[in-house]
């Protein structure tokens, strides 16, 4: 089922999200939406929050050649063990804040640990866009978004630019 994604300023997307005690079918369920909704998008990646669902659940696939197959990826409780003192800018987005986009700077390369959707445990290094976007949806499971790295005046211009798209969107 596809999921309407909250618009920012939202104080759901602020809110720091709670770790999954148990991979639940309800939990597996909740990352298949994730990712129907995700791809519908579409985006490279989503966190629960984005959805009004403050757990720690994150969806990714950001194979960048369409000729490549996918790699749709499901992670429960995602923890950065490791990052690059080397950082990488990248011009990110976010579907919370569509169409609007600034480069942020951040560690190059990550290590993470989570948990499957089987409940295993697994660990991954990511380069790249793959690294950017891991990196962009922890911080959605703490209440941080990719605005929250550029200068004030910046961040409220964009703030102010959602308030009115979400104006529109309610009069439509
Ligand atoms: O979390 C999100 O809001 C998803 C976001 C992830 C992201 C994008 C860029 C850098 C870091 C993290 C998006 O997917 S925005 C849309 C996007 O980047 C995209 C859409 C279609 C094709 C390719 C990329
Ligand atoms: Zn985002």
């Amino acid at each position: 089922m596809i999921r309407p994604i909250l618009i920012h300023p939202d104080p759901r997307l602020k809110k720091l999200a709670d770790p999954v005690a148990d991979v639940t079918d309800e939990i597996r369920a909740l990352a298949s939406d994730m990712l129907e909704t995700m791809y519908d998008a579409p985006g490279i990646g989503l966190a629960a929050p984005q959805i009004g669902i403050s757990r720690r659940v994150i969806v990714m696939d950001a194979v960048k050649d369409k000729a490549d197959p996918p790699r749709p990826m499901v992670l429960i409780n995602p923890e950065i063990v490791w990052s690059s003192e080397e950082l990488s800018v990248y011009e990110e987005g976010c579907l919370s804040i569509p169409e609007q986009y600034a480069d942020v700077e951040r560690p190059a390369e990550v290590r993470v640990r989570w948990i499957t959707p089987e409940g295993g445990a697994a660990e991954e290094h990511f380069t790249g866009l793959w690294a950017t976007c891991v990196q962009h949806e922890i911080d959605h499971l703490n209440g941080k978004l990719f605005i929250d790295y550029l200068k004030p005046l910046k961040r409220q211009m964009i703030t102010r630019r959602m308030e009115k798209l979400k104006r529109e969107r309610a009069r439509a």
